[in-house]
């Protein structure tokens, strides 16, 4: 199935007066105030986040996997299916491959599919936490930090491998997640399995082309529930360093300790030019992958306003890579992408606002009260009518989520591919 800008169109028309009221109430209010209106939709059409493949499928648990029918069955039908979100929003013109999962097997005709829906390839992310089929070594203790050379190199190998697919599909950048930790106290050398991976990354690092980048994620607990070997930003900021400077560390929101400060993180991160990309979701107590902005919309904000400030101010860190990283198992797949690309446009509009001139004169005074009063006036903004402007110039739907249920997208796609149809991945 395909959205056609003339029903998209079609279906925008009956709420174009009333938007255009709303959206010119707040235009003018920003106005008044000196903010730059079209400089802040410019912005918001630009940003663009990539769809992980395996966020198409309905999510699991560990007890268990409630299936969504009609869901994408190979990568041609994940690729369509970020189609269609993009078609709507506007905001997430590219995917994010997983390797072993999503490997092509017509690189030409896989291109050309991407170009038809106006999609890019981003990240390509290597697999070593499960072991796949036919492989002569296995991950249960371990990838890249394992103690045999074996291991090491299969999975140093493999990842050498996902570069060269990216590489033929025109992603810039491999992603890398290590599950690699231990669940026991003196089960593995810390600084041994440290040691290795540091080794194993500057193994794969020498293959990485010119133009691309590598993101080295951490996290902290979780499938190892004592130690993992890349725990925090710093491990990975360390392992970046070693490996060069076309290496970087990626955030992933969920990959922190409850109540970590993230946007302290960030500021650091881009302040010494290393944040390279960036996961988005949302969470109450760990790895939840809930849908972004669900829990703490807050803490989003606060998150975005240390990003807009990096961009503005940190020439040496590169503009970083966007993706969701979330899925679940209750949402329809395609709904709950659509409700956190509205959360992210929301929070990085919202940021623009934060008047950073002010701010800093405010901060230099020490007052402290005034510095809380310019944050939460930014943070209280209705900001909704720039984001509908923002689609609407790119041709996207006024109201995206109202639209995929009109349409009866998820019928369509059961009709298509049947209920049965299961995403691969996890
Ligand atoms: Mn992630």
């Amino acid at each position: 199935m395909r959205i056609d800008k003339n029903q998209i169109q079609d279906s925008n028309a009956a709420g174009l007066v009333e938007h255009a009221d709303r959206f010119d109430f707040l235009a003018n209010a920003l106005t008044k105030k000196g903010y730059d209106v079209e400089a802040i939709l410019q912005k918001l059409s630009d940003f663009q986040v990539a769809i992980p493949s395996w966020a198409l499928g309905a999510g699991g648990t560990r007890f268990g996997r409630f299936g969504y029918k009609g869901e994408p069955s190979d990568l041609n039908q994940k690729i369509d299916d970020v189609g269609l979100i993009h078609a709507l929003t506007q905001t997430a013109g590219a995917i994010s491959l997983h390797i072993p999962w999503d490997v092509p097997s017509d690189y030409t005709a896989i291109k050309d599919l991407a170009t038809s829906h106006d999609i890019v390839f981003d990240a390509v992310n290597s697999n070593t936490f499960q072991d796949q089929k036919n492989a002569s070594e296995s991950y249960k203790f371990g990838s890249l930090s394992n103690t045999s050379k074996a291991v090491r190199d299969q999975a140093i190998e493999h990842n050498i491998d996902v570069i060269k697919i990216g590489d033929k599909l025109g992603s810039k950048s491999l992603t890398v997640w290590l599950s690699d930790g231990s669940n026991f106290p003196g089960q593995s050398n810390f600084q041994a399995a440290l040691q290795n991976t540091q080794d194993s990354l500057v193994e794969i690092y020498k293959s990485l082309p010119d133009d691309w980048k590598l993101f080295i994620e951490y996290k902290p607990y979780e499938p190892n529930f004592y130690s993992t070997v890349i725990q925090d930003w710093g491990t990975s900021f360390m392992l970046a360093n070693a490996c060069g400077d076309k290496a970087y560390t990626l955030v992933d929101l969920g990959h922190h300790l409850p109540n970590t400060n993230i946007e302290q993180i960030v500021a650091t991160l881009m302040m010494k030019g290393k944040l390279g990309g960036f996961h988005f979701n949302d969470s109450k107590y760990g790895d939840d992958d809930l849908t972004v902005g669900s829990v703490k919309p807050y803490a989003l904000f606060l998150i975005f306003n240390a990003l807009v400030y990096g961009m503005e101010n940190n020439p040496q860190n590169p503009y970083p890579a966007w993706m969701i990283d979330a899925s679940h198992n209750i949402k329809d797949p395609l709904e709950d992408l659509i409700q956190s690309l509205d959360a992210i446009q929301e929070a990085y509009a919202k940021a623009l606002l934060v008047d950073q001139k002010l701010l800093s004169e405010a901060q230099e005074d020490h007052d402290v009260v005034k510095c809380q009063e310019i944050i939460q006036d930014a943070y209280r903004t209705d900001v909704r009518p720039l984001l509908e402007k923002a689609r609407l110039n790119r041709g996207g739907a006024l109201f995206p989520l109202q639209l995929y249920r009109n349409l009866d997208v998820r019928n369509e796609l059961i009709k298509e591919r049947g209920a049965d149809s299961v995403a691969s991945g996890l």
